[in-house]
């Protein structure tokens, strides 16, 4: 009896903790982000449901077999009730999977356009630098030897690439609200991850190959870009900024880095 009740207790307490929402996430600043959290929430919501009707069943089971001097007897389960469950679980997860794999595929197979900002986007132990490709519209060549943080070049452009002279290259990721944008990621050394928690976007950044991300952010403000992969000792500290300017301003911004260039 105790421990139905206690059973019960526990179980509404811990679906109070979700209702109550006062650990939960920051505001999302996308489309996708939207979807994704209407998504979760009714995941959230169907498991709350089955996870209360469960606990609330366990609990009738413990009050109404609990030991009162009977004779014990036992049950062989029911193969229908079994058939039943079984079947209901294969719905509730085959209709999960068809009610994301839309948004899914929105976010990882979109059709990248030409007419997007393209932003080369690398990460090395343990910082991020981002590539724009200038007023020409076309990224310069980059050589490994020639990486070097201190003298400001972390891609390695070399000086004499006509198309590579007008590349800026900045620490903190500036992009326009409300326009597509395409991320090039790229790693320097080890795996690391592209997290900005308001665009609920995660993406890892493999060695050898370029991945490329197409994001879009309609609120302007400022967010953090944290590396999601742990990549080392100074993991922790490889984190930098999403700025989402107003697209005006962006392009203002984009244009004097040009000019500072040439
Ligand atoms: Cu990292």
């Amino acid at each position: 009896m105790f421990f139905a009740i206690l059973l019960w207790i526990t179980a509404f307490a811990v679906a109070a903790g979700f209702f109550v929402k006062r650990w939960w996430f920051p505001p999302p600043i996308s489309r996708h982000a939207m979807a994704f959290d209407s998504l979760f929430a009714a995941n959230l919501i169907a498991g709350g449901i089955i996870f209360l009707a469960v606990q609330l069943a366990l609990g009738f089971v413990i009050f109404r077999y609990r030991d009162r001097g009977q004779r014990a007897t036992f049950s062989t389960g029911s193969t229908r009730l079994e058939i039943i469950l079984i079947s209901l679980t294969a719905i509730l997860f085959l209709g999960a999977v068809a009610a994301s794999s839309g948004l899914w595929s929105a976010v990882h197979f979109t059709s990248m356009q030409s007419s997007d900002l393209k932003i080369e986007t690398a990460g090395k132990q343990f910082a991020w630098s981002f590539r724009y490709p200038g007023p020409d519209g076309k990224f310069g060549k980059t050589d490994v030897r020639l990486i070097n943080d201190a003298a400001g070049n972390p891609f390695g452009i070399p000086d004499d690439d006509a198309a590579g002279k007008d590349d800026i290259a900045t620490s903190a990721l500036r992009i326009p609200a409300g326009r597509p944008v395409q991320l090039l990621l790229h790693s320097h050394d080890v795996l690391h991850n592209f997290f900005v928690r308001e665009l609920r976007v995660k993406q890892d950044l493999v060695p050898g190959m370029e991945i490329p991300l197409r994001i879009q952010a309609d609120k302007t403000g400022e967010y953090e870009i944290a590396c999601s992969e742990l990549c080392g000792l100074g993991h922790h500290q490889m984190r930098s900024v999403l700025i989402v300017m107003p697209a005006a301003e962006f392009d203002a911004w984009l244009a004097q880095q040009g000019k500072r260039k040439q």
